[in-house]
């Protein structure tokens, strides 16, 4: 029996059952013994930036998909998941939010959430890559919808350069959406990162971050909560199910110097329709973490020594 052809990161399968359905397909692989498939109706662009492979594909079960250097950033499906979650977790317990800033998160996702809210008055998107913003803006109009948002400003920089130059406390809020911690993203997780971090935020600030999955990145997570914990006072991690990304369960940092995730809690609404995904029911559940996700917190750490009877 042949195995399917490989053609430029794509998957062509022989002609199966399925007829009138293109045999393309595009997998990402996890460490060469996972791959995660999804059938690709068309391929929108393909590019190739100074900093990494780009591609837009419309798939038949998620949607649109975009992925950065082969994996997969986000499918329309399930992107409402994490970017309510890595926006509105933190929104939602700040007493006042008037300058945010998104380091990473060139597909806007993240932006459009924040967009939602009429008291932030400057929103800076700290991207490096001003070609996955392009590639965005033009195939993924619904998630890229808030970069037209006049309190957007588009800082086409290395995030952890950006961030060390903002003037100290002056930001409310800093989420990074950042690629998986290999390439351009890697230094968004490292120490000297988070140091920076707590520094240029308020001291009623938050900053909220995307941290892998406890089931497949195990020593990963572990290693960033550790590093965070040291820049940070008070570090928390909440979790959602996210399909399209490897072991579905995904880790998120909230990390301040002085506020709680849980009893600041303010529940305010943003102005516009309901969320798709977030409740303030489901951001109370999201802190209530599996046995695999308080694995890779320290011992002493607040939620470990609540998390296990
Ligand atoms: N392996 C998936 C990691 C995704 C991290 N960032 C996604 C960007 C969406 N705005």
């Amino acid at each position: 029996m042949s195995g399917p052809k490989e053609e430029g990161g794509f998957r062509r399968e022989p002609v199966s059952a399925q007829a009138g359905m293109p045999d393309l397909w595009f997998g990402e692989s996890f460490q060469g013994v996972v791959s995660f498939e999804l059938r690709v109706k068309e391929v929108l662009y393909q590019g190739k930036s100074q900093y990494q492979d780009i591609a837009i594909l419309d798939t038949y079960q998620h949607g649109r998909l975009l992925a950065l250097d082969g994996l997969i950033m986000l499918t329309e499906l399930d992107e409402s998941i994490y970017h309510e979650m890595i926006a509105h977790v933190p929104m939602q317990t700040l007493s006042h939010a008037r300058r945010a800033a998104v380091i990473g998160g060139g597909d806007g996702g993240t932006l459009r959430e924040l967009a939602r809210y009429p008291e932030l008055e400057e929103i800076v998107l700290a991207e490096i890559d001003e070609q996955v913003v392009n590639a965005c803006r033009e195939f993924l109009p619904g998630v890229s919808s808030g970069f037209s948002d006049p309190r957007v400003k588009f800082e086409f920089a290395d995030g952890a350069e950006f961030i060390k130059q903002v003037k100290p406390e002056s930001l409310d809020l800093i989420i990074v959406d950042g690629t998986d911690p290999v390439g351009p993203g890697a230094v968004l997780v490292g120490e000297e990162f988070y140091k920076d971090a707590a520094l240029a935020l308020h001291e009623g600030g938050v900053l909220s971050a995307q941290t892998e999955s406890p089931l497949y990145h195990g020593s990963v997570v572990r290693d960033i909560f550790s590093r965070v914990g040291r820049a940070f006072a008070n570090t928390f991690m909440f979790w959602a199910v996210i399909p399209s990304y490897p072991g579905s369960m995904w880790s998120f940092c909230y990390a301040s110097p002085c506020r709680h995730p849980l009893n600041d809690l303010k529940s305010r609404r943003p102005d516009k329709e309901d969320f798709s995904y977030y409740t303030p029911e489901l951001h109370k559940a999201a802190f209530a973490l599996p046995g695999q996700a308080l694995d890779c917190l320290a011992p002493g750490h607040p939620q470990k020594e609540k998390g296990r009877p």
